[in-house]
């Protein structure tokens, strides 16, 4: 087996410092906006509110690097439809505990499969993964997956997140179809273009707006 490589890890709201450790106990997720049935759930309320999935997939940075692990967790879809949102409502709003924060077309969350997971390669969540939950979105770059999982909020419209103000930008949303360094393997892989196009056509880049004008 090779050695395993180093993950680089991205916290932009803690810039050069250790990200703040989470006190499993005290951890309450809030789950809010415009739906029907809001809660606030410690860990293990929020397994018996929802089922548990477990996936093998593969994440991308904007970077140029990518990452596969096994990860556990609560597919976003799944988690929605315990707190049913309300029609017109169509964006979730993820904040993180330091205030990192982003929003994504409910539809195109769901057609994904995107997932909150708390555990990689079943062990849980280190502070550097993003403790205790974060966002996986496969069919995107990954500045749009909120690590450390504050608070999930159903809103009415959609607002570029953080990441806007560390140089991303919406055109750079889309996973371009060029080798990605695969941290894990430790060599340079193709995405998995097969993968991206099973999600539903939704917000796209400007960039694909323009190519399609
Ligand atoms: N809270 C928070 N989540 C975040 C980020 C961040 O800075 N803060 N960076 C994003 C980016 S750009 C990437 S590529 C992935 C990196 O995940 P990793 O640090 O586990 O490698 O987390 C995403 N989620
Ligand atoms: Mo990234």
């Amino acid at each position: 087996m090779s050695k395993p490589k180093k993950i680089p890890t991205f916290f932009w709201e803690y810039r050069n410092r250790r990200p703040d450790d989470i006190d499993l106990a005290d951890y309450r997720l809030e789950v809010a906006g415009a739906v029907e049935h809001p809660f606030i759930a410690s860990l293990e309320e929020l397994a018996e509110r929802v089922p548990r999935v477990e996936v093998r997939r593969r994440f991308y940075c904007v970077n140029g690097w990518s990452l596969e692990a096994l990860w556990s967790g609560y597919r976003v879809a799944d988690l929605l439809a315990a707190v049913a949102p309300r029609d017109g409502f169509d964006y979730l709003r993820v904040t993180s505990v330091g205030g990192y924060e982003d929003t994504s077309p409910i539809q195109r969350l769901i057609g994904g499969d995107a997932l909150l997971a708390t555990h990689m390669d079943g062990e849980p969540l280190s502070v550097e993964r993003g403790k205790p939950m974060r966002i996986l979105l496969f069919d995107m770059y990954q500045f749009k997956g909120v690590k450390a999982v504050k608070r999930i909020e159903v809103v009415a419209d959609y607002r570029p997140g953080f990441w806007e103000k560390v140089g991303y930008s919406e055109e750079m949303i889309e996973i371009q179809p060029y080798p990605h360094f695969a941290i894990d393997l430790g060599e340079e892989r193709m995405p998995e273009i097969d993968k991206l196009a099973n999600a539903e056509p939704m917000e796209r880049s400007a960039r694909a707006r323009r190519k399609q004008s």
